[in-house]
């Protein structure tokens, strides 16, 4: 893992936590990690910066971090930031199995050493109609594709977030939780390979809080926020198109691909604009998000009605 970089901030606290210890100004460089180590979310990443060629302006961290859709916690949007705060985020490791050369588990800081650490601004839309701008810090689903290397008989990538009932409460509620768990999605392989196509570990320069889908969660800025699965457990390279959690849960309603389009309306209302997080008024929503250049031609020939 890139060496964290010591902020004000974190100095800010750290001289306050030694102030109530009596320790005055003798803070030991051991003593300054194991406080860096208590308090993950302060540590600032070190990554390179997205130039922003679309200029887009993220909305806050405050509004980033406090409306989120997280159902192994909550259906409500606000519920989940407290109670996800019970995650333990160290050690976690992430299992790849399926059609790749070698299976193996590897914890999330050893990729994050492998594959270095980007920003991406990206637009990202819920299906149920608003939407926000992210700084994202994370890396290209591709890189650890490379590293995977799928075999042919790999056609799609499948997603499942952690399963663990003694901190997801919806998890254990069986039979009578809000969703089917564990979460599970997936995508093309030439959708996973698109260069952006993000594992996301981080945004606005720290790591995920865990409200957002920390330790690393998937973002694919083309495409409904479903798509965008948090917490990952596993990923598996796999020849079958993988059944996604919300297409079981109700498959007239939402399919396979979920690419943003405004001219597909969702059976219960009009997909035609959205609420921007922190707007009054609503905005128009653009076809696959506004990346339609860069993604539209993974869909050619295909009806964007049917094949929803
Ligand atoms: N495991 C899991 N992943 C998930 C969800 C969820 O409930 N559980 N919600 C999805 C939905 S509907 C959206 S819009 C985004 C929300 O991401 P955010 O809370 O970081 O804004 O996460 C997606 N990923
Ligand atoms: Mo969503």
């Amino acid at each position: 893992m890139p060496t964290p970089s010591i902020t004000p901030e974190i100095l800010f606290e750290a001289r306050r936590h030694f102030l109530k210890l009596g320790a005055g100004a003798l803070v030991s460089s051991t003593a300054l990690s194991q406080l860096l180590a208590s308090m993950p979310e302060e540590i600032q990443l070190s990554f390179t910066k997205d130039p922003n060629p679309l200029k887009l302006t993220p909305n806050t961290f405050e509004q980033v971090s406090n409306y989120v859709n997280f159902y192994e916690f909550s259906t409500d949007k606000t519920a989940p930031v407290k109670m996800a705060q019970v995650m333990k985020l160290k050690p976690w490791s992430l299992g790849f199995f399926g059609e790749i050369a070698r299976e193996e588990m590897v914890e999330v800081d050893d990729l994050i050493a492998k594959f270095g650490l980007e920003e991406r601004i990206y637009r990202f839309r819920c299906v149920e109609g608003w939407s926000m701008v992210v700084p994202w810090i994370g890396f290209p689903l591709y890189k650890l594709l490379d590293y995977l290397r799928p075999g042919s008989k790999a056609k799609y990538v499948k997603f499942t977030t952690r399963h663990e009932p003694d901190i997801f409460p919806d998890q254990a509620k069986g039979l009578f939780a809000s969703i089917k768990h564990p979460y599970v999605e997936g995508l093309r392989m030439d959708e996973a390979r698109h260069p952006l196509t993000f594992l996301a570990v981080g945004m606005y320069g720290k790591p995920l809080p865990k409200q957002n889908g920390a330790p690393i969660r998937l973002v694919v800025p083309w495409k409904y926020g479903f798509k965008s699965i948090k917490s990952l457990d596993l990923i598996e390279c796999v020849e079958e198109q993988p059944l996604n959690t919300w297409q079981a849960m109700a498959p007239e309603e939402y399919g396979f691909y979920a690419n943003v389009n405004p001219q597909v309306d969702h059976p219960r209302w009009s997909q035609a604009k959205e609420r921007l997080l922190g707007k009054l008024t609503k905005q128009e929503t653009l076809m696959f998000n506004g990346y339609e250049k860069e993604v539209s031609h993974l869909y050619a020939g295909m009806d964007l009605r049917k094949q929803y």
